[in-house]
């Protein structure tokens, strides 16, 4: 039972804190319900967050009004994945009163009340793989901001992203039950549903003028109910909305059995219908194919265009002038079925012809790219859309008729260029090529970084690029510094506002006003200090989940994001090997953490033995008392949101290590640039735009560029080269092959032997192993000094202004939205 609460005003009153104070206990008694004698961390979380969202939704309601009353050009930034994290912090700083908010709970400390216990109540909204689901979050913080008219839409998923746990140093996923203490951030819209169609036939008839049309019918039916969330800008009154669909069944559909008196049946079918939106694929490459995923898909985009439409006809304007008063960007191909969609419901429905509805669409949509990885983009089968979306499939068809016989009609003579750019792949079974669809159908597509836009032109999309030479664009990513430096990083936030002011939480450009600063002694220590203090936090928390003390003086080598072949994760295992091998021998070099977060794909079995060998590799190292210290191995588990906003913080090093030409951008090599670590990386994704802002004299790069990586592909990779002539390199490999590591199980880690080896390295590890390890030598050789250290890492802060998402939106507001 907590302490009696002294209801009394408190001693040094500043007039916010005081009302929060007592809206807290309000929303505590008559919100949450709970007596404050007996109210937990979690009754304090649901009362602040009632405190949060109320002050929101006036502002949210007048955004929306104004919208309408300037009937202003909206913005639809469809996603199957918003990678939100939690909202509490957000939400205090942008809409009211972080200073006031903080007193007002500090000062609840007596009634049992601990504020950053509180803040851990609310559960990460994971609705997002990675990379992609994050800069979906990051842009709507970003469109509040700018008082873009932005909306997010998708799929309000009831499971989210997976919780990894390690068990026996193996990943073991556990289901994400978000919503199982309730989402005080939504507002259930039970009046907004629409119906969405699947299966069925398709039947033609010809009208009273002899016109040919068609007719998608017999179809079944499910019902999208929306759910909206209130997005807050920045230091604005603009309140966004994200909406997001949840899948409901359809009366008519149960009727049936309903009056056939099988009630059970019916309810039984109530439930197949609501999986939909049951839970997120927790896949970011492969595994495609599946029906339920092409079935969220079409689902999402349906709903969503049902309700643009509907706001769009508010404005009595003719569909003409739909690509003026309506933008719709498609993040990946994942809802490109919109194009076909958006074309059915204008020939179909609204009954314009071709020529028509083809020039309204093609202006209305723009596609964003973010992988060249051949297995992660998408294709369906044939016979699987003609099934669950057979009207789609003819659309599909028609696009891509009119476009071979235009791509014929300029390239006579080119019958393998038909082939390559047609949306129908060819072979033993037929398949829809997504992206060939949203390139055809949309006015812009764009790349997320410099290098990666002028691989989408020379590779994958050279095709279009010819067709169509201004279609491709770049636009590079950003992230929200308010969540980013200022949330996750106060001390240094703190610091930075204290010596530039605050404007670079609008304005990250002004971050070029620090540079002097790095030639500041008593700044470069403050600065050490904030970092150290993060590191300690870090160690804290490494010590709780994982029972292992780290040293917080030593260098925190950090590797955090999805586990992939191609971002080599592997590359980094192979150094600590070395590392380990040379303090070993007796070699003298600054400690070092090296820091392992990340998922795998379930079905992703290397990947999984790569978080085994990273664990076992940990067991060895940790407790080998020949490396005195100078060597600890860490996996933390489940890497999310709020686990990034610990980790980022405290890291000196960020490797950012992919093999060229492969990491379309990286968003995490931002994040951890941003909060003063350095970048020890290749010439890939947004790495190379970091280092042209940030100076090359602090920035480690090593190893093949894209292009010889190409050319060295091109020319025939032999792994074995590399493996013959490095006696170093071949002791790590041999140790890994012969169980070193798994001695209770000798050959469990052949299979990464072979794939480096025998199996072609396809990610060449081994062509980059000797210059990572120079390069890492270097840093090591400049951490131990710490002064220069600093200097750098404080440059490297100076350099982040162009990566803030507000940058990035701000560009495709002018070049792809026009608004
Ligand atoms: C692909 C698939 C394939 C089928 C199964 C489900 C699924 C889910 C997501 C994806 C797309 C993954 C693409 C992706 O996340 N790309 C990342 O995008 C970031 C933002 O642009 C960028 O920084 C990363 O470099 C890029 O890997």
């Amino acid at each position: 039972m907590n302490k009696p609460l002294d209801l009394p005003e408190l001693d040094h009153p500043a007039p916010g804190a005081v009302a929060i104070r007592r809206a807290l206990l309000n929303h505590l008694i008559y919100t949450v319900g709970k007596d404050p004698l007996t109210a937990t961390d979690r009754d304090w979380f649901f009362a602040s967050a009632a405190v949060l969202r109320e002050r929101m939704i006036e502002r949210w309601m007048e955004t929306m009004r104004s919208y309408y009353v300037q009937d202003r050009k909206r913005v639809y930034y469809l996603s199957m994945e918003f990678l939100m994290g939690r909202s509490m912090m957000n939400s205090m700083l942008n809409i009211c009163c972080e200073k006031e908010f903080q007193d007002a709970l500090d000062d609840l400390a007596d009634a049992g009340l601990k504020p950053e216990r509180l803040r851990e109540m609310e559960h990460d909204a994971a609705l997002g793989n990675g990379g992609l689901g994050r800069l979906a979050a990051c842009f709507l913080d970003s469109m509040a901001t700018l008082g873009v008219a932005g909306y997010g839409y998708g799929i309000r998923y009831e499971y989210g992203m997976f919780h990894q746990s390690i068990e026996g140093g193996q990943q073991v996923e556990h289901p994400d039950n978000w919503l199982r203490y309730g989402n005080p951030w939504e507002f259930p819209r039970p009046e907004v549903l629409y119906p969405v169609q699947f299966h069925g036939r398709v039947v033609d008839y010809v009208d009273n003028h002899g016109r040919r049309h068609s007719q998608w019918v017999d179809t079944s039916e499910v019902m999208a109910m929306a759910y909206d969330t209130p997005i807050p800008g920045y230091a604005t009154g603009t309140v966004n909305n994200m909406r997001l669909w949840a899948a409901k069944s359809s009366r008519d559909f149960d009727l049936n059995y309903f009056n056939e008196g099988n009630y059970i049946r019916a309810v039984q079918d109530k439930n197949e219908s609501e999986n939909l939106s049951k839970v997120l694929y927790p896949s970011d490459s492969t595994e495609m194919g599946r029906e339920l995923r092409l079935k969220q898909q079409y689902f999402f985009v349906s709903a969503s265009l049902q309700d643009m439409l509907y706001r769009f006809a508010k404005s009595n304007l003719p569909l003409a002038q739909l690509p003026q008063k309506v933008a719709i960007q498609l993040n990946d191909t994942h809802p490109s079925i919109g194009i076909a969609e958006l074309m059915r419901i204008l020939l179909d429905l609204q009954q314009l012809d071709w020529e028509r509805a083809w020039g309204i669409t093609v202006r209305t949509f723009a596609y964003t790219n973010h992988t060249l990885m051949p297995e992660a983009l998408e294709t369906w089968p044939v016979a699987l859309f003609e099934r669950v979306l057979p009207r789609h499939l003819q659309i599909i068809y028609e696009i891509n008729h009119r476009f071979l016989k235009d791509v014929m009609h300029r390239y006579p003579d080119d019958p393998s260029l038909w082939r390559r750019v047609s949306l129908i792949e060819e072979g033993s079974e037929k398949r829809v090529r997504m992206a060939h669809l949203a390139v055809v159908g949309s006015h812009r597509v764009n790349g997320v970084a410099q290098i990666h836009t002028r691989l989408m032109k020379e590779t994958i999309f050279a095709d279009f690029h010819r067709l169509w030479p201004d279609k491709i664009v770049n636009m590079t990513n950003g992230v929200t510094q308010r969540r980013w430096l200022h949330q996750a990083n106060p001390a240094l936030s703190d610091l930075l506002s204290s010596r530039i002011g605050k404007g670079w939480l609008k304005d990250l450009s002004k971050l070029r006003e620090l540079t002097p600063l790095a030639q500041d002694a008593p700044f470069r220590a403050a600065f050490a200090q904030v970092k150290l203090a993060n590191k300690s936090r870090l160690a804290q928390l490494i010590l709780q989940r994982q029972g292992l003390e780290v040293d917080p003086r030593s260098m925190f080598d950090v590797q955090v994001k999805r586990i992939h072949e191609y971002k080599r994760q592997l590359l980094n295992v192979l150094h600590v090997i070395t590392l380990y091998n040379r303090i070993r021998e007796g070699a003298d070099v600054p400690a070092r953490t090296v820091i392992f977060a990340g998922k795998a794909a379930p079905a992703y079995h290397m990947a999984k033995l790569v978080i085994r060998l990273i664990n076992d590799v940990a067991d060895v190292v940790n407790s080998d008392v020949q490396v005195r210290g100078l060597l600890k191995v860490v996996f933390i588990p489940n890497y999310d949101v709020s686990t990034a906003e610990v980790i980022i913080p405290a890291a000196d090093l960020s490797e950012q290590i992919s093999t060229a030409g492969t990491e379309a951008s990286g968003t995490g090599n931002m994040k951890l640039a941003l909060n003063g670590a350095l970048t020890i990386g290749t010439l890939d994704g947004a790495n190379v735009e970091m280092r042209e802002e940030i100076g090359a004299e602090n920035f480690f790069i090593f190893g093949l560029t894209a292009d010889e990586v190409a050319a060295q592909r091109a020319a025939g990779y032999n792994p074995w080269l590399h493996y013959d002539n490095d006696a170093q390199l071949q002791q790590v490999l041999h140790m890994l092959r012969d169980g070193y590591f798994s001695p209770d199980e000798p050959g469990r880690y052949k299979a990464v032997f072979d794939a480096l080896t025998y199996g072609g390295d396809r990610f060449m590890l081994l062509a980059d192993y000797a210059l990572y390890v120079a390069c890492q030598e270097a840093v090591s050789a400049l951490y131990r000094d710490p002064e220069a250290w600093t200097t750098r890492a404080i440059l490297n802060v100076a350099g982040m202004g162009k990566f803030s998402s507000d940058r990035a939106i701000a560009q495709y507001a002018k070049g792809i939205w026009n608004v």
